[in-house]
């Protein structure tokens, strides 16, 4: 191991002005300790000791949803109502922490209509492979399926292309939707996700919960992780209005991230 790790820790921690902790001292202070070309920081954890650093050399990984466990309220996340129903954070079903979206029909007018919410993630490239999966509970269901759809936009909007991930049956407490391996084609600038409740005829209901949404830059989604998981940052501002930083009372660190010096 080429780096003094107790040594960086240490630095670290003596420098750390508790909770208002200026990261770019700390990689500065790394830089100079490892002499190194790149510098690759694993995880950044504050709490009321104050942050500890992980310098590792494995694949990082970023959820690149806002909001993906739905714990406070469903900002950043668009309803699309065409059928009978709603779109609500609901505590009755989790997978993630205590919150999750219920989507639920009471009537449609025929296949095809929906009750859904969906996210738009912005900064994509031609060529960039995506993954994305979302837990579900689908406890009810009548003319009704599920579906984890991704679109890949252009700048303007249009889909450049569609996937969809469908669960037609109901299911035994969560199971896990995975939309994997998808390429971003030519123009592509944005990801949307959808969590959708579509009818498949009229007269149709169902009602499912979704949580625990992943989106990252891979050829799978791998398992689920938010800004509460061990080792793992919300970045700031990631909720709009109920930041993670007022749950526990720490400051908003970026999370998953590499630096190159
Ligand atoms: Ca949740």
């Amino acid at each position: 191991m080429p780096h003094d790790f107790a040594h960086i820790l240490y630095q670290l921690r003596r420098n750390a002005n508790s909770t208002t902790f200026d990261i770019s001292e700390a990689l500065t202070i790394i830089r100079k300790i490892t002499d190194t070309a790149t510098i690759t920081i694993k995880a950044v954890q504050a709490d009321s000791r104050g942050p500890t650093y992980y310098v590792e050399d494995d694949a990082l990984r970023r959820n690149y949803i806002t909001n993906p466990s739905f714990e406070f309220d469903l900002t950043s996340w668009t309803q699309s109502i065409t059928a009978t129903g709603t779109t609500a954070a609901d505590t009755a079903e989790s997978d993630s922490a205590s919150t999750s979206l219920k989507l639920v029909m009471t009537n449609s007018g025929g296949s095809g209509q929906v009750a859904s919410r969906y996210a738009t993630i912005t900064g994509l490239s031609a060529t960039e492979v995506w993954s994305t999966s979302v837990a579900v509970n689908f406890t009810a269901l009548s003319n009704s399926k599920v579906i984890l759809r991704m679109e890949f936009l252009n700048a303007g909007g249009a889909v450049q292309a569609t996937h969809n991930i469908e669960r037609t049956t109901v299911t035994s407490g969560f199971v896990t939707l995975d939309n994997d391996n998808r390429t971003a084609p030519s123009n592509t600038t944005q990801l949307r996700v959808s969590l959708i409740l579509q009818s498949t005829a009229s007269s149709a209901t169902g009602t499912a919960y979704l949580d625990s949404v992943l989106a990252e830059k891979a050829s799978a989604s791998g398992t689920y992780f938010d800004g509460d998981t061990t080792k793992c940052f919300w970045e700031s501002g990631l909720h709009a209005s109920e930041n993670i930083n007022d749950v526990d009372g720490t400051a908003a660190i970026a999370g998953y991230f590499m630096v190159s010096a």
